[in-house]
């Protein structure tokens, strides 16, 4: 049950989390069928395939993006009336859908530079709304996620080269002063929700053997009228299709670099022919 504490947390610090919203066994079955997945496989909108001789983790294990366009479970996870339910309660009016996001973040894998996920999205007007599961118990050790409280109430920052010897994307945010990220610690089941304008990222994975595996929805405000185009089609939570304008700007959450910073080809969702291109 979303709870006026959770509300009030939200409204603070730009996030919250539903402990427990997944039960052990609804998170068991999600972590199998994307393992099983990954194992099979490349699918549109992942890195140009599964490179299990690589040094590189993110290599052996990449993320998978925009599932729910051709996988169900992924949609009907999206669109999971628990979620809806955290969401409008939040929000104060029935979200959009746009996107889902699974990372295995096996241990020795790369973080995710701290960024805003309105970057990417260009949601006009209002913002966009994430929806983090944690399909393992996450701590600082495996990678949790890190966030910067308060951070939701500041513009759209410019973004500075990020070292990509600790994140897998290229770009990161200069800190306001006096503002550091704080890990948020959860376990398997666990929900983070938060504000597309929260400064929020990952460090590497230090453990030794464990993953770090998260499924990710992310949505955008009621009132919102455009989204940058790689959203597109933007979903209702029945999962009927909306009819929204494309926003200018924005791209991919995150454009995958090497170590050395060097792009990885990343297809793009529905078109395995063509580059993801991040407009700027
Ligand atoms: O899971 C992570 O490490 C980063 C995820 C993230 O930044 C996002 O969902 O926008």
């Amino acid at each position: 049950m979303i709870t006026p504490a959770a509300v009030e947390e939200f409204t603070q610090n730009g996030y919250t989390v539903a402990r427990g919203l997944f039960s052990a066994d609804e998170v068991a079955r999600y972590r199998d069928h994307y393992m099983a997945l990954r194992a099979a496989g490349s699918y549109p909108g992942d890195s140009v395939g599964v490179d299990v001789t690589s040094n590189d983790p993110l290599k052996r294990y990449p993320r998978m993006i925009h599932m729910h366009r051709w996988d169900d479970l992924s949609l009907q996870w999206m669109i999971d009336p628990r979620i809806n339910r955290w969401l409008t309660g939040l929000l104060g009016k029935e979200p959009y859908a746009v996107q889902t996001m699974l990372y295995f973040k096996p241990a020795g894998a790369r973080g995710q530079a701290l960024h805003q996920d309105q970057y990417y999205l260009r949601v006009q007007p209002g913002t966009c709304m994430a929806a983090w599961l944690a399909l393992d118990d996450c701590d600082e050790e495996n990678g949790c996620l890190q966030v910067v409280p308060g951070t939701h109430t500041i513009p759209l920052l410019c973004t500075v080269k990020a070292d990509t010897t600790q994140s897998f994307t290229d770009v990161t945010v200069p800190l306001p002063e006096g503002m550091s990220p704080v890990p948020v610690i959860m376990a398997a089941g666990d929900v983070l929700f938060f504000n597309g304008q929260l400064i929020h990222g990952s460090f590497p994975n230090t453990s030794a053997d464990r993953f770090r595996r998260s499924l990710i929805g992310h949505y955008i405000v009621g009132d919102a009228e455009k989204v940058a185009k790689f959203y597109h089609p933007a979903l209702r939570m029945d999962g009927t299709p909306a009819e929204l304008d494309v926003s200018p700007q924005g791209g991919p959450c995150g454009v995958w670099v090497t170590e050395e910073g060097q792009p990885v080809v990343e297809m793009q969702s529905g078109d395995p022919h063509k580059q993801t291109v991040l407009h700027e």
